[in-house]
């Protein structure tokens, strides 16, 4: 069965990946399995009808035969539990990945949205520019640690898998705001995980649809 996946109609982020759909796109391409793609304006995506598959009214969400989900770590370990290549067969390895892909997303991942808050959101209040360097304090203390923990391996903890895919996802974040750099084998993790080519064909895919390209199924 073909899954279908929601993504913006028009991203603020103009097609650089950041949105969430690329995480779900991504693992799609990594595990072989095509995908179609339904495109939300910003108006659809807070009617009934999408908000019956998310209640947050927000993307992406994931539709295959009866099940719907929505969130986007949700989705990636749905596929990664049920087609092969992301998640390794040993319940031990299994299992440290599955808390890699909790880690990027419940603690790397947040302090670095703080900022996207932070500048973008709150930067007109008076006290954003006293909150700025304490957010970054806070990435800077978890890149670190995570920096420390990689060292010089190609990946989290053994082969490729959904682990990295969800933390290379969260870091692209902080690239964006130059922070990523200060770490130079995070850089060089995230530029071999962008290498990949199921992540070059999960970025194309989605910046078609900026760009106009895009097919309707991938
Ligand atoms: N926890 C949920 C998940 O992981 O799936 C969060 C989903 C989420 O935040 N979705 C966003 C959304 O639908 C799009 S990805 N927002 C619309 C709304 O809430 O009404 C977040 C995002 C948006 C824009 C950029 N950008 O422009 O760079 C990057 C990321």
């Amino acid at each position: 069965m073909i899954p279908t996946i929601t993504a913006f109609a028009n991203s603020p982020d103009r097609g650089r990946g950041l949105a969430r759909d690329m995480r779900v796109r991504w693992a799609l391409e990594e595990v072989g399995q095509p995908y179609e793609v339904r495109l939300l304006p910003f108006t659809s995506m807070k009617e009934p009808a999408h908000r019956a598959l998310h209640p947050f009214g927000q993307i992406p969400t994931y539709e295959e035969g009866d099940l719907v989900l929505f969130e986007s770590g949700a989705i990636v370990l749905h596929i990664a539990q049920t087609h092969n290549g992301l998640l390794p067969r040993e319940a031990n390895p299994r299992a440290r990945a599955i808390a890699w892909m909790f880690a990027a997303i419940n603690t790397v991942e947040p302090p670095i949205l703080e900022l996207v808050t932070v500048k973008f959101v709150e930067g007109d209040k008076p006290w954003s520019k006293e909150r700025l360097p304490l957010v970054q304090e806070r990435i800077r203390g978890q890149l670190k640690q995570l920096s420390d923990r990689l060292g010089n391996a190609d990946w989290l903890d053994g082969a490729f898998s959904a682990g990295d895919l969800m933390m290379v996802s969260v870091l692209l974040r902080a690239k964006a705001s130059g922070m990523l750099d200060e770490y130079p084998n995070l850089a060089a993790y995230v530029a071999r995980a962008e290498a990949r080519p199921a992540f070059e064909r999960a970025f194309a895919a989605q910046l078609a649809v900026f760009t106009g390209h895009a097919s309707s199924g991938d």
